[in-house]
C-alpha cells in the first residue's frame, strides 16, 4: 500500500449552491484522474458520490462523499457535499477535515444563495480556495458576467488564471494564463491560442503578472522594471497567494464534457495547501487553545468528524489523522470518553467503495467499523499524550415534527432506530414532549426529516409518520375560588367516605403548582391528607377547560370530614380529584399558550417582508440589531404561529435567513384562537 507523505496530501471539499454541478465534477475528476474507468452521471443516479438510495432518488447529494484519487504524486481526498441547506451539517463537517475548498458556481446562474453562505463558511474557516466556474457549455453561460460579478461580491481576490475557448454550444476548451497554453476537448489536448483571444489573453495575463508581484515581495521589484517573472515564481508566487487567501483563483470549465478538469487538477495540486501548511488546534484544557504541529513522526492525534448507521457493518466512523498514524487492529485512547477504543480493519472509502489499508497517516481520511466508545466530535490519540481537536461545529436543529409509528411493531423499535440517527446526524435530535406526550424530532428543515424517515426505514425498517407536533397548551385560573366535594358510597358491607375542602389561588405566571395542608383539629387525619394530594395531582393533569395540564395554581386542603370506617385513601384521592376540578371551573379558567424568543437573521434587504409576516403571526418585534450586511431581528412570538416557520423563512428570502427559538415563557392565548382549541379539543373527546 502507497503511504503519502504530509506535503503529498490534499484535503478538498467541494462547496456550492445545490445544481451547480459538484457532484457532476466530482465524478469528471475521478474519470480524468484515472480513478474510475466510467463517467456516471446525476441523472442517471450512477455516480460515485451520489450512492444512496435517497440520493439516487431525488438525484441530490444529501451525504459528504469521500473521493479520493492520485493526481501526480499527490493523494488528493476530494470531499463531495450536498448544497441543500437542510444538509449544511455535512459540509461543515468536511470543512472542518479540508485544507483547501473548490466552490463551483455555474456559469449561467452565476453567484446564488448557497454560493454566498460556502463563501461566508470558508471565511470563517479561513480556507484557501479556489472557484471553478461550471456548465460553459450551457446556454447563457458567460465567462466575463461571473467574473465581474465575483469581483463584485467576494472582491478583487477573485482572479481569473483561465479563459474559456468558446462559449456555451462552442465551448472548446480553456487557455492557462499562467502558463499561456490552451487545452482543447477531452482527453486535453494541448492547442494553439486561438489568435481571435490572443489580445484578451495577453491583457488578463498581465493581470495575474500584476496581481501576484503586488502579494509577493519577491516579484514587486521585477515587475516595477518591466520584467515578466519565470513560472516557476509565478507559480510559487500564487501558492503563497492562495495559501494566505489574497488570491482565489478563477477556473472555468464542464462537468459534464470533463473540459477543464486537467488544469483544475493541476491547479489544485500546485495552489491550495498540503495538510503540512496547516497548525493543528487543540485544546489542552477548556480555556487554552493552542496548535500542534502536523507531522507523521509523533503520537496520534485524530478527529472524528462523522458517524454513519450502516445497517450491515453497523457504525462506522470516519476519522482524519492530524498527527502521527492510526493502524489496523490497534488499541487507541478516546481522550473525550476516557477509555480505550479498538481499533479493527481501517478502509479508506471511495463513495461506497471500501479498501483495507493497514496504516493511515497524518494528513488521511479513513474509516473504522464498530467502535464502541467513540462518537463524533471525538480525538482518537495516544494514552500517553492525550489530546483533544476541536471539532467542527454543528448548527442547532429549527424545524420539528412529532413522529408517530405506523404500527405496534415499529413503536417497539421506535426508541432505537431514533437514537441510531440522530447519533449519525449531529444536526437531528430526538426529545420526549412531556406536556403532550409525543416523540418529537427535530432537524434543519422539513427534507432533512422527511430524508430521515426515509432512512429508518431503510436502514432499521421502522415506519413512522410525521405530524406538525401539538402545542403544550397549559390551563389556569384567574380569580380564587374555593370547592367543596364529598364522596360517599354505601355498598353492600362497609361504604366509602371522604370529604374535602380546597382553596384555589392563582399565582403568577412561572410559578407552577404548590399545594399546602392548613386542616386543624383533625376534621381530616393526618394521615389521609397525602392521598387528598394525590387526587389533586392526578386532576391537574387534564384541566377543565380543554384536558391540558394545569399550573401556576396554589390548592390548599383546609377542611373536610371523614368517618371512621369507610373512609380509606382512595376515598381522599377522589374527593380531592372532585373538588379540584369544581373549583377550577368555578376560578374562571383560562387556556395558556407557549411564547418563544425567536431570533431571525436575514439580509437587510429582506426586513420590512420579514417584520411584515411576523405581525401575521402575533409576534411582538424586540428588536432590530444590523450586523454588517445582516439584520437580526429579535420577537417574541406564539409556538402555535411558529411550528412550521423554517418553511416560511425560506419562501420569504429563498433560503437567504436562518433563525433560533427558545422558550420564553406561558401567557393567556387570546380568547378567539382559544375557543377554536376548546372547541377541537372537544370534538376530538366525542
Ligand atoms: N450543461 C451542463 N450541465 C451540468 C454540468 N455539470 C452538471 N450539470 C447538470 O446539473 C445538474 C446538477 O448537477 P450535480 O452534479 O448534481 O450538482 P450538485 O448539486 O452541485 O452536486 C445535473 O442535472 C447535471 O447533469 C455541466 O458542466 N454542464
Ligand atoms: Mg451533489
Amino acid at each position: 500500500m502507497e503511504q503519502y507523505g504530509l506535503e503529498n496530501i490534499r484535503n478538498l471539499v467541494l462547496l456550492s449552491h445545490c445544481g451547480a454541478g459538484k457532484t457532476s465534477l466530482s465524478e469528471a475528476i475521478l474519470f480524468t484522474a484515472g480513478a474510475i474507468t466510467r463517467l456516471g452521471k446525476v441523472d442517471d443516479g450512477a455516480t460515485t458520490s451520489d450512492y444512496e438510495p435517497g440520493e439516487v432518488k431525488r438525484k441530490i447529494s444529501l451525504n459528504l462523499a469521500m473521493l479520493p484519487f492520485q493526481w501526480k504524486e499527490t493523494k488528493i481526498n476530494l470531499i463531495d457535499t450536498p448544497g441543500y441547506s437542510d444538509f449544511v451539517g455535512e459540509v461543515k463537517a468536511a470543512i472542518r477535515v479540508s485544507e483547501g475548498a473548490i466552490i463551483v458556481v455555474c456559469a449561467a446562474s452565476g453567484i446564488e444563495v448557497g454560493t454566498e453562505q460556502m463563501w461566508a463558511y470558508t471565511e470563517q474557516a479561513n480556507l484557501p480556495r479556489l472557484i471553478f466556474i461550471n456548465k460553459m457549455d450551457r446556454e447563457n453561460a458567460d465567462f466575463y458576467r461571473i467574473v465581474d460579478q465575483l469581483r463584485v461580491n467576494f472582491g478583487p481576490a477573485c482572479l481569473p488564471l483561465q479563459l474559456p475557448i468558446g462559449a456555451q454550444d462552442d465551448f472548446q476548451g480553456i487557455v492557462d494564463l499562467v502558463t499561456m497554453k490552451s487545452y482543447i476537448g477531452s482527453p486535453a489536448r494541448e492547442a494553439e491560442i486561438p489568435s481571435s483571444l490572443q489580445a484578451q489573453v495577453d491583457s488578463f495575463h498581465d493581470k495575474v503578472v500584476e496581481a501576484v508581484a503586488e502579494v509577493d515581495d519577491r516579484l514587486i521589484e521585477k515587475y516595477l522594471d518591466g520584467k515578466e517573472p519565470s513560472l516557476e515564481e509565478l507559480i510559487d508566487g500564487l501558492r503563497q497567494a492562495v495559501v494566505t487567501g489574497r488570491i482565489v483563483p478563477v477556473l472555468v470549465g464542464s462537468a459534464i464534457h470533463s473540459i477543464g478538469i486537467t488544469s483544475l487538477l493541476d491547479a489544485i495540486h500546485s495552489y491550495l495547501p498540503s495538510p503540512k501548511e496547516q497548525g493543528v488546534v487543540i485544546v489542552a484544557d477548556s480555556d487554552k487553545q493552542e496548535t500542534i504541529e502536523p507531522s507523521q513522526d509523533a503520537p496520534l492525534a485524530a478527529l472524528v468528524f462523522k458517524t454513519s448507521a450502516d445497517p450491515y457493518v453497523g457504525k462506522l466512523t470516519y476519522f482524519r489523522v492530524y498527527t502521527g498514524a492510526i493502524d489496523s487492529n490497534s488499541q487507541v485512547w478516546n481522550a473525550a470518553r476516557g477509555g480505550v477504543e479498538r481499533i479493527g480493519q481501517l478502509y479508506i472509502l471511495r463513495g461506497k467503495t471500501q479498501e483495507p489499508v493497514s496504516q493511515l497517516r497524518a494528513g488521511d481520511i479513513g474509516v473504522v467499523a464498530k467502535l464502541s466508545l467513540t462518537s463524533t466530535g471525538d480525538t482518537l490519540c495516544s494514552q500517553a499524550q492525550p489530546v483533544k481537536i476541536v471539532p467542527s461545529l454543528f448548527p442547532e436543529p429549527v424545524f420539528s415534527e412529532a413522529v408517530h409509528p405506523k404500527t405496534k411493531a415499529d413503536l417497539d423499535k421506535l426508541g432505537a432506530a431514533l437514537s441510531r440517527l440522530s447519533e449519525e446526524d449531529p444536526t437531528l435530535q430526538v426529545h420526549r414532549e412531556a406536556n403532550t406526550g409525543e416523540t418529537i424530532l427535530s432537524g434543519l428543515g422539513e427534507t432533512h426529516l422527511e430524508v430521515a424517515t426515509e432512512k429508518m426505514l431503510r436502514k432499521f425498517g421502522v415506519g413512522v409518520e410525521l405530524q406538525t407536533p401539538r402545542v403544550p397548551y397549559k390551563e389556569t385560573i384567574t380569580i380564587p375560588a374555593k370547592a367543596e366535594y364529598k364522596h360517599k358510597k354505601q355498598t353492600g358491607g362497609h361504604g366509602q367516605y371522604g370529604h374535602v375542602f380546597l382553596d384555589l389561588q392563582p399565582l403568577s405566571r412561572g410559578s407552577g403548582r404548590e399545594f399546602a395542608s392548613k386542616v386543624v383539629g383533625g376534621s381530616i387525619p393526618r394521615n389521609y391528607i397525602p392521598a387528598v394530594e394525590k387526587g389533586v395531582n392526578e386532576a391537574v393533569q387534564e384541566g377543565v377547560l380543554a384536558r391540558y395540564p394545569v399550573t401556576d395554581v396554589k390548592v390548599t386542603v383546609y377542611d373536610g370530614s371523614y368517618h371512621p370506617v369507610d373512609s380509606s385513601e382512595i376515598c381522599f384521592k377522589i374527593a380531592g380529584a372532585g373538588a379540584l376540578r369544581k373549583g377550577l371551573s368555578q376560578g374562571q379558567p383560562i387556556l395558556l399558550e407557549p411564547i418563544m424568543n425567536i431570533k431571525v437573521r436575514i439580509p437587510e434587504s429582506f426586513t420590512g417582508d420579514i417584520i411584515g409576516d411576523l405581525n401575521t403571526k402575533r409576534a411582538r418585534v424586540q428588536g432590530m440589531n444590523p450586523e454588517g450586511e445582516v439584520n437580526v431581528i429579535e420577537a417574541q412570538v406564539p409556538l402555535a404561529e411558529i411550528l412550521r416557520y423554517a418553511i416560511d423563512l425560506k419562501s420569504i428570502t429563498q433560503g437567504r435567513g436562518s433563525y433560533t427559538v427558545d422558550f420564553s415563557h406561558y401567557e393567556e392565548t387570546p380568547a378567539h384562537i382559544a375557543q377554536k382549541i376548546i372547541a377541537e379539543r372537544q370534538a376530538k373527546k366525542t
